[in-house]
């Protein structure tokens, strides 16, 4: 079948972010939209001759007529092979672990990841290169310099491909392969950790619940947990992935999903809970009575990870971005491992994984992973913790405690000021980054802006978020969200460390309120974005 050329003319803004392009699901539905950023994705690698490309998605609305487009494409420039998940479905760390199993050339995801799906809501593409994770910054660069270029693209003239059945067929001169999503991602899984502790310390009547936010993980969760670890049926809830999330937004936070909090605070909740989002990337950590940070499960995983088979010959190293908490720098000082500050975003800490560097990485926006995959796992950091708690047979409160008594605690949170007008948003960022050269105010020992060098690399990546340290060691930090659709997202984070000998058990936003007041009054935050709070608190 010959390939058809059409013209194109370059759309603006078309420049990835902190995970991909991030766009409105109908500015992603305007003619030759998708196809023009695919072709630069193409262009920007070279081009597809001969190459195999695992595609998938989230299962969001568009997900499905976007794959079309995408395998008309890749089979028109050449590709060998397309390896899709079936109908469509690929969570994020099985997309980067196929792409690792099968030696692919690279992978197309289809995900805005926890942003809400629907026609009126956000969609989202991105490349993943063939170690499995996101497409560095040289690459995304790249990508963008050929969406402003573009004159034309490369399709075939064919129906749509039924990718409901798992099989081979043909496109083009492209063989497709459709795959089961779950199969190799959980073989995965049981290599890693003790599935056999696991079942057995569910079987003893420890009772858990996993909330798939009617997004990607629910086959994944009902195989593994439901299926492999016997956990009754109706622990995995909203395990239907639809193209709208149930109406929801499927990002697995206190506020979101909020009636899985309330479940494991009340006096008959389960043991444990934990939830992931739409991509099947992030993760949230509950234990009866207790919401775990994000920065505490990444340090409590790093100090307990050789707990777990995949494990069991320890960490080199500890790998989280700027502005996660420095707990785990605590266990990685104590254990006297490598611990790395990367900017946020995934693809930052691929270099690092690659060269063995990092074992273990994780972000305060419930991201956590290892050198398994690529990319960040939510269903593996849930299998983690269910690993450890079946072998140390404490509560998640208590192992918690336990661990603020060793290595103290750093209080933490994140507020969030969305959709802020963008010239605000940017001027309060532009007058805090003026504030840097001085006189600092009272309190305050430094400001600065966070410039990172990769130490596999050497690239060199610059403004990645306003750091304030104050003179008792806590610190707050400030950056516009990368992922957003609308306006600007302002992104405050705030921390504050107790030795092992102090007050572990203030309440959270109360220990951390210090602090927010500082930032307000140092930046006019809330008068100038018009909020009287944030809008999330995480
Ligand atoms: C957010 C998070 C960041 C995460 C990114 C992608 O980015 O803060 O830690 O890597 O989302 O996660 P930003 O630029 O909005 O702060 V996901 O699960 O949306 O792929
Ligand atoms: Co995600």
């Amino acid at each position: 079948m010959t390939p058809v050329t059409k013209p194109i003319s370059p759309f603006e803004g078309q420049k990835p972010g902190t995970s991909g392009l991030r766009k409105k699901t109908r500015v992603f539905m305007q003619p030759g939209y998708v196809e023009a950023f695919v072709q630069a994705i193409f262009n920007a690698i070279g081009g597809c001759a001969g190459k195999t490309f695992v595609i998938g998605g989230d299962g969001r609305y568009f997900n499905a007529e976007a794959i079309q487009t995408i395998l008309r494409m890749a089979a028109a420039g050449g590709a060998s092979r397309a390896i899709v998940g079936q109908g469509g479905l690929l969570s994020t760390p099985a997309a980067s672990n196929l792409i690792r199993v099968r030696g692919a050339d690279g992978g197309l995801i289809l995900s805005a990841s926890h942003n809400p799906g629907g026609i009126d809501e956000d969609f989202g593409l991105k490349y993943n290169i063939s170690n499995g994770g996101p497409a560095p910054e040289g690459v995304t660069a790249a990508i963008f310099d050929q969406t402003q270029t573009l004159t034309e693209y490369y399709t075939l003239d064919t129906a749509d491909l039924d990718l409901s059945a798992i099989g081979e067929t043909t496109l083009g001169g492209m063989t497709v392969e459709i795959v089961d999503p779950v199969t190799d991602y959980a073989a995965l899984m049981q290599t890693l950790f003790d599935f056999d502790a696991i079942r057995a310390l569910i079987a003893d009547g420890f009772t858990l619940r996993f909330d798939a936010m009617h997004a990607v993980t629910g086959p994944y969760a009902k195989a593994i947990i439901e299926g492999r670890l016997g956990a009754p049926e109706g622990t995995v809830l909203n395990g239907v992935p639809s193209v709208d999330f149930g109406k929801g937004h499927p990002d697995p936070n206190p506020i979101w999903a909020k009636p899985l909090v309330d479940m494991v605070m009340s006096e008959d909740g389960p043991d444990f809970a934990a939830a992931s989002d739409g991509d099947g990337d992030r993760n949230m950590i509950l234990g009866k009575g207790i919401y775990v940070t994000p920065s505490d499960s990444l340090a409590v995983l790093a100090a307990n990870a050789p707990l777990a088979p995949g494990y069991e010959r320890g960490l080199t190293g500890v790998a989280r971005s700027m502005p996660t908490s420095r707990a785990a720098d605590r266990v990685a000082d104590k254990l006297g491992i490598g611990a790395y500050e990367t900017p946020t975003g995934w693809k930052f800490f691929g270099n690092l994984l690659d060269a063995g560097k990092a074992t273990l990485c994780g972000e305060e926006s419930a991201g956590t992973g290892s050198d398994h995959v690529r990319e960040k796992d939510g269903l593996w950091a849930v299998l983690l913790w269910l690993n450890i708690l079946a072998k140390r047979k404490m509560s998640v409160k208590d192992i918690l405690l336990d661990h603020w008594q060793t290595y103290g605690r750093d209080y933490y949170s994140r507020h969030d000021y969305e959709a802020v007008d963008s010239a605000i948003a940017e001027g309060i960022m532009a007058d805090l980054e003026a504030k840097a050269d001085g006189p600092l105010p009272a309190g305050i020992e430094k400001i600065d802006s966070f410039s990172y060098t990769d130490p596999v690399d050497g690239s060199v990546s610059h403004n990645q978020g306003m750091r304030v340290f104050f003179d008792d060691g806590a610190r707050a930090v400030m950056r516009l969200s990368g992922t957003g659709t609308e306006g600007a997202t302002i992104r405050v984070y705030l921390e504050r460390y107790e030795a092992p000998d102090g007050d572990l058990t203030i309440e959270t936003q109360e220990a951390l309120a210090p602090i927010a007041a500082a930032v307000d009054d140092l930046t006019g935050l809330k008068e100038r974005s018009g909020r009287a709070a944030p809008d999330v608190m995480t």
